[in-house]
């Protein structure tokens, strides 16, 4: 799945339909003051550690401090929904969750269970919880294609959960959302 232009989210459409709606949320990219935990996967270690990167260097970027971001090592993708719930109601909960794994096609013959009982747990959680939990476990059918998603770039999905992860908190706590 690609996006073209006609697919593209055109952020001039916020300031278009500010007179034709009450209110309007959107979350910002600041992460100043926000504690964050991060599951990772070991289970295809190669692709997480690029993942996590992308990650780290983002919350970094965006403010946040390096002694409010807890990292938790996993064994696979599996794992990861039970980490997710014990970061968001545990006695230090955290403001969210970003997981990362990597579950490739290739390598097992239960990959729909693994990535799907780990995509399902995950959004458990977070409704579960109210706390954003971010979805950054690549699911592909390559190992190529899970390094293309993992590059040490913008288009990196660790970089991009952490940034929906920070997004996130604060437009849950924008206006009428606010509790
Ligand atoms: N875990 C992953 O994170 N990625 C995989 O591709 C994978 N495969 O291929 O099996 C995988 N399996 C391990 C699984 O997540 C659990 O750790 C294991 O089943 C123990 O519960």
């Amino acid at each position: 799945m690609t996006s073209t232009n006609e697919t593209e989210f055109d952020p001039s459409i916020v300031e278009s339909l500010r007179t034709r709606v009450g209110e309007q949320l959107e979350g910002n990219a600041s992460g100043r003051g926000l504690r964050i935990g991060v599951a990772c996967g070991r289970f295809n270690g190669g692709i997480t550690a690029r993942l996590l990167e992308g990650a780290l260097q983002a919350l970094e970027h965006s403010g946040v401090d390096r002694s409010d971001i807890t990292l938790a090592w996993v064994p696979g993708a599996f794992e990861i929904p039970l980490l997710a719930q014990a970061f968001a109601t545990g006695p230090r909960a955290v403001d969210a969750v970003i997981t990362l794994g990597a579950v490739i096609r290739g390598d097992t013959g239960h990959y729909e269970v693994v990535a799907g009982e780990c995509a399902r747990g995950v959004q458990d959680v977070q409704l579960r919880t109210g706390v954003p939990v971010v979805f950054g476990v690549l699911t592909t059918n390559t190992v190529e294609q899970a390094l293309e998603r993992s590059l040490p770039d913008d288009t990196n999905k660790g970089r991009e959960s952490a940034l929906t992860a920070i997004e996130m908190v604060s437009l849950l706590r924008q206006g009428s959302l606010a509790r």
